[in-house]
């Protein structure tokens, strides 16, 4: 079993249409370490039926994922992409760590505590104990880094303790301390109609978000209709104290175009909201435009698409299996 010095483990949820968050929070950031790290990358559909998924489309969405990796500029010839029900070595895994978890680190989650809100007596228990099935999607790959959104940190910094707790507990150094990449000027994008909130698959409003199989036209319209405020753009950072939403549109204009959020500052200094909108618009559509196009072409080529998944299953479960089977002798189970 080897101790790789710079693998990484990420995952995106088919539980709905990719928006502008997933692609600048993640996948942008993903083709950028393509090329300096080994990578497994996974659609997580474990993950996604931590609350309801419509049976008729959820196979669907897997592949749209797959494509959207794909038509974003992950080579699927060097890097491993499949599916997380595919490869049982995860949710093997899970339940050992939900034996070392502690209660009190899962209460402490907020992801948990958003998204269950005032409902959590009836949500999955599943939904709960998400984060210990992440740290084993991690894990099982002894992966060494973890790029995320600025969402994700605290399930990664559980993910560490509990690396650190099975180490200690069973007196070895089998699992890395996974460190997070959290980086690029829009690691949290926010919501377009409320910038107190991350933009989110699940957010009822169409309009709250820009989605990777959003047309032109769509783009251009939920741009227009961006909460702003009343307001020219800053001269400086520090103006922008109290305005989320002008805020957020800024950092999405700088990822978009590789720049600074200092920079795109410094070019619309006080101008109007309507004249930086338009730009913003033209610049997503000019960027968005040809990931759309190209997931379309893939999604009608889904035997493609298959065994892309195929290809990276086999190689996912070549890595795990012998890290499963470790950890189980470390334990103390029987072994095959
Ligand atoms: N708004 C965001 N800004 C930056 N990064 C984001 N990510 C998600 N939303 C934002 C990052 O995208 C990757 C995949 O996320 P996910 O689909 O697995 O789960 P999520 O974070 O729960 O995404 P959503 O869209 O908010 O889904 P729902 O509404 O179903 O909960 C992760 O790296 C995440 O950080």
């Amino acid at each position: 079993m080897d101790k790789p010095n710079k693998r990484i483990l990420s995952g995106v949820q088919p539980s709905g249409d990719l928006h502008l968050g997933n692609y600048l929070g993640a996948i942008k950031n993903f083709v950028s370490l393509q090329q300096e790290y080994e990578c497994f990358f996974c659609v997580v559909d474990l993950h996604a039926i931590t609350v309801w998924q419509d049976p008729n489309v959820l196979a669907n969405k897997t592949r749209e994922v797959t494509a959207a990796f794909i038509a974003s500029g992950i080579d699927p010839k060097k890097n491993n992409i499949f599916v997380q029900s595919q490869v049982p070595q995860h949710a093997q895994l899970a339940w050992i760590f939900n034996c070392v978890a502690r209660m009190g680190w899962l209460n402490r989650m907020t992801q948990f505590k958003d998204k269950a809100g005032k409902n959590s007596e009836n949500v999955s228990v599943g939904l709960f104990s998400y984060p210990t099935l992440m740290a084993a999607d991690i894990l099982i790959y002894l992966a060494t880094h973890v790029p995320v959104g600025d969402d994700q940190k605290q399930h990664l910094e559980l993910t560490r303790d509990i690396a650190q707790k099975f180490n200690n507990d069973f007196n070895t150094d089998l699992f890395p301390i996974p460190e997070p990449l959290i980086f690029g000027e829009a690691t949290r994008v926010m919501s377009l109609r409320d910038g107190s909130k991350k933009m989110s698959k699940s957010d009822p409003s169409d309009y709250s978000r820009i989605m990777l199989t959003d047309s032109a036209e769509n783009i251009i319209q939920k741009i227009k209709k961006a909460k702003t405020d009343a307001e020219p753009l800053p001269e400086n950072k520090n103006n922008l104290d109290g305005r989320p939403e002008a805020e957020n549109l800024i950092s999405i204009f700088a990822s978009l175009q590789n720049s600074s959020f200092e920079k795109v500052i410094s070019e619309y200094a006080g101008k109007d909201f309507a004249t930086f909108k338009k730009d913003l618009a033209d610049l997503s559509v000019s960027k968005l435009e040809p990931i759309t196009t190209e997931m379309n072409r893939l999604m009608n080529d889904i035997s493609y698409i298959d065994s892309i998944l195929n290809t990276g299953k086999e190689k996912a479960i070549s890595v795990a299996e012998p890290v499963l089977q470790k950890t189980k002798q470390i334990i103390g189970f029987l072994s095959k």
